[in-house]
């Protein structure tokens, strides 16, 4: 076996963006591709003698893709790999296995929920050692290679058997192919109470049905172990997880838009309890018979409840709390009352991760389905899942009257207490960058002109109006290595509190997407009928006059936006 070197140009737009690297498949797949983007990784940082995991959702051209990156990790001096058995691990399960192993880092092979096949999307992304997606200077230093490499190195040798497990050698390179699920199982073990959770799923055999979807991602395998053979439920409580390299052909994001699966399957079902979770699994969606949790509640929820689940008492109570800036202020109340610290930060879990390593941040989460805690640094769609099964649980446990508690009846215990967020995002995705573009100009030129602020704006089919109170770019310094992030979203605030938000996406593979996000709080005395209007209905207004502040249609050339969430 030898090593050789192998001439090759920069490609351009090998940049990073919100979560990796994420292009079309066909885009990986051209000669050198992947190999310049996969050496960068190595030459950025300083990684021969290190131990590294490697894994990702499965999808399509990830064999090819772990296979390139044994190939350049042995030629570059990496001592270890870690390597999911098929190549299979989920997000979540790679930030585990990195910290548990205490390894350096690690590569997933995943573009989360974008969909996968030969005509779909790829991605790869760097996580640092502590398990979480490596920091904007990383990815600086990393895309600032791509625009200088001229060769790369691979070690000449037969393809490694990544469906075998245990222990083989690549060269000089040790390599371990691991269980996909069992490190992540453990982990869950340690956190959760099951025993309580599995004793409430008994005794309502019949008056309350779970049924979880992977939507053909990685999460099958997961939610197998955990729902049926932990919690002993019925082999109808999942669906659609068996993984598949374009999963199934759909599009796996778990909202009300892409997981029609579920949401048709509840709606049928009349099931208690249904949950999604998507590509690479760390996103989740809680959604029962009649009772979808926006992702900004569902994270308060959990903060609010932290006490019932034994990870968050064996670790001394919660620090603090966290969400990024688009994310409604519901988690903000629950700190405020139990007198916590909290944090907004710029969207992408890598925000979050200083501060849970400084101890300072325990639960936080993303308006994207994103909840998660500080057992790992990345968002963790099944925990969420299991989080909230547990709350159930307990909720049941604590009311002796024999009520039976479900999603309904806690949203709507939390919404009497703190007021509810009423929250919506619009995605316009793969809109011609130039108008996306002008979009942020015309915003900025508002944000910059001085009568803006105090302007009335008039939704004219409900005849509400609102006054705007302050209009800014959201940036941001990180509390703990002061690092700045500029930009990172246009913000209007109104004098009722209402807030409304433009951002471009940055895990697109084409075009541009703009996201816009509402929120409009009503407080707990308005009223049970304020507090449990449909969604759409409470922001119609607001949506109006963001759609005209922004000028947006216009510019974009959309009537409607690709998806309501
Ligand atoms: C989106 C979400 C963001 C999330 C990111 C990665 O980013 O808005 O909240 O952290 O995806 O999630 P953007 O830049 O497109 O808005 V995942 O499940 O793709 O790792
Ligand atoms: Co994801």
């Amino acid at each position: 076996m030898s090593v050789k070197e192998i001439p090759t140009k920069p490609f351009d737009g090998q940049k990073p963006g919100t979560s990796g690297l994420r292009k079309r498949v066909k885009v990986f797949q051209q000669e050198h591709y992947t190999e310049n983007f996969v050496q960068s990784i190595f030459d950025a940082i300083p990684l021969s003698g290190s131990t590294l995991v490697v894994g990702g959702d499965g999808r399509y051209y990830s064999p090819e893709a772990v296979q390139i990156i044994l190939r350049i990790a042995s030629a570059n001096g990496v001592s270890k790999l870690l390597i999911g058995k098929d190549g299979i691990l989920s997000t979540p399960a790679v930030s585990n296995i990195i910290r548990k192993y205490k390894a350096n880092g690690g590569i997933l092979l995943t573009a989360s929920h974008n969909p996968g096949g030969p005509n779909a999307d790829f991605g790869i992304k760097y996580n640092v050692e502590n398990g979480g997606p490596a920091p904007e200077n990383i990815t600086e230093k990393i895309f600032a290679r791509t625009k200088t490499i001229s060769s790369y190195k691979v070690l000449e040798a037969p393809a490694v058997d990544i469906s075998k497990l245990g222990d083989t050698t690549y060269g000089p390179l040790k390599v371990t192919i691991i269980d996909s699920v069992k490190d992540y199982l453990e982990l869950l073990h340690t956190i959760f109470d099951f025993k309580l959770i599995k004793s409430f799923l008994e005794s309502h055999k019949t008056s309350f049905k779970v049924l979880f979807d992977g939507l053909h991602g990685v999460t099958g395998p997961y939610a197998k172990a955990i729902i049926l053979e932990t919690l002993g439920l019925p082999a109808s409580s999942v669906q659609n997880c068996e993984p598949s390299p374009d999963f199934g052909g759909g599009h796996p994001d778990p909202n009300l838009t892409y997981a029609h699966s579920l949401v048709d399957a509840v709606e049928k079902g009349r099931i208690n309890f249904g949950a999604a979770s998507d590509g690479d699994g760390d996103r989740n969606m809680i959604y029962g018979a009649g009772a979808f949790v926006t992702p900004s509640d569902s994270v308060a929820i959990i903060a609010d409840w932290a006490e019932v689940i034994p990870y968050f008492n064996k670790k001394g109570g919660v620090k603090g709390l966290a969400r990024s800036m688009p994310t409604s202020a519901a988690i903000d109340l629950v700190a405020k009352a139990k007198g916590l610290e909290y944090f907004e930060v710029p969207t992408g879990w890598k925000f979050f991760g200083n501060l849970m390593d400084a101890g300072r941040l325990s639960i936080c989460g993303e308006e994207s389905f994103g909840t998660g805690s500080d057992h790992i640094r990345e968002k963790d769609g099944l925990w969420a899942v299991v989080a909230w099964l547990n709350i159930i649980a307990a909720a049941n446990e604590q009311d002796k009257s024999g009520k039976l508690w479900g999603i309904r009846e806690i949203l709507n215990k939390h919404y009497a207490k703190y007021g509810r967020s009423f929250f919506s995002r619009y995605d316009y995705e793969e809109v011609p960058s130039e108008g996306a573009q002008k979009l942020v100009d015309h915003v900025n030129g508002l944000i910059k002109s001085s009568s803006f602020s105090g302007k009335s704006y008039e939704s004219s089919a409900t005849g509400i109006s609102f006054t705007v109170a302050k209009a800014y770019n959201f940036d941001y310094t990180d509390p703990i290595d002061k690092s700045v992030s500029k930009n990172q979203g246009q913000v209007v605030t109104f004098s009722d509190g209402s807030r409304v938000v433009w951002r471009l996406s940055g895990t697109g593979s084409q075009g541009a997407t703009v996201r816009m996000y509402v929120e409009r709080y009503v407080s707990a005395d308005a009223g049970e009928r304020e507090l449990s209007r449909d969604t759409g209905e409470g922001l119609q207004a607001l949506i109006d006059v963001a759609l005209d502040i922004s000028n947006l249609k216009q510019f974009l050339g959309r009537e409607q936006p690709t998806v309501i969430t």
